[in-house]
């Protein structure tokens, strides 16, 4: 049975387990990372040796990066309406995933350190003016293309390329910071609300 390794309140985390709820897939899951045991274990190193969650093991063989995971999972089940096989829109799938992990998400960390870790060095006034700006210029890129008539990041249809944005748009959502009024954003999250996996991994109450 697959096997997926880290704590279920990490977004990385939430993302194989909205996956995994998307394809109807059942798994074990072991809690490692902060707060439980140290991914620095020899046996958490052998699967993935970079020592960040999630990582998996399906039936001996190991995969890390939470999009790929993503990825590898609809590709082994089959799931081509939640990742298109057609060149140009899996190629547009992989750019949102990827614009979501990195540019949507870069100005979060911060954030998170500051507001649910508590670290002192994060508290700082100026860096945290500047995570929230650089956060909500890029949310705003997003309003205007969910504005443009986008239902879901690929168009008309939920897609893998939803998930890693939607774990942003929750934290958007749960964090508390002064933010501007996003109604397509909102509509989008409402939307994604309406989608069980993602109330049970995503939208569950935490950031
Ligand atoms: N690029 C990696 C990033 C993984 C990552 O940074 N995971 C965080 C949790 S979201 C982590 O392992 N933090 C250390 C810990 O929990 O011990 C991925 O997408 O899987």
């Amino acid at each position: 049975m697959l096997k997926i390794y880290g704590r279920a309140n990490s977004i990385n985390v939430r993302k194989v387990l909205w996956a995994c709820g998307e394809i109807g897939l059942a798994f074990d899951r072991e809690d490692w990372g902060r707060g439980y045991r140290p991914t620095s274990e020899q046996e958490f190193k052998r699967i993935n040796p970079f020592e960040v969650v999630p990582a998996i093991d399906d039936d001996g063989f190991t995969l890390r990066e939470s999009n790929t995971i993503v990825r590898y999972l609809a590709t082994k089940h089959n799931r081509t309406d939640l990742y298109p096989t057609e060149m140009h829109e899996r190629f547009r799938c992989e750019a949102w995933m990827d614009w979501a992990s990195q540019d949507l998400y870069v100005d979060i960390r911060p954030i998170v350190m500051a507001q649910i870790f508590k670290v002192p060095e994060f508290q700082d006034p100026d860096i945290q003016k500047k995570a929230i700006n650089g956060w909500t210029r890029v949310m705003d890129m997003l309003e205007i293309y969910l504005g443009s008539g986008q239902d879901y990041m690929m168009g008309d249809s939920f897609t893998i390329a939803d998930i890693p944005t939607g774990l942003v748009v929750n934290r958007w959502f749960s964090l508390d910071f002064p933010k501007p009024e996003f109604p397509h954003i909102q509509n989008y999250y409402d939307r994604l609300a309406e989608r069980p996996p993602y109330m049970e991994h995503g939208r569950n109450g935490l950031p």
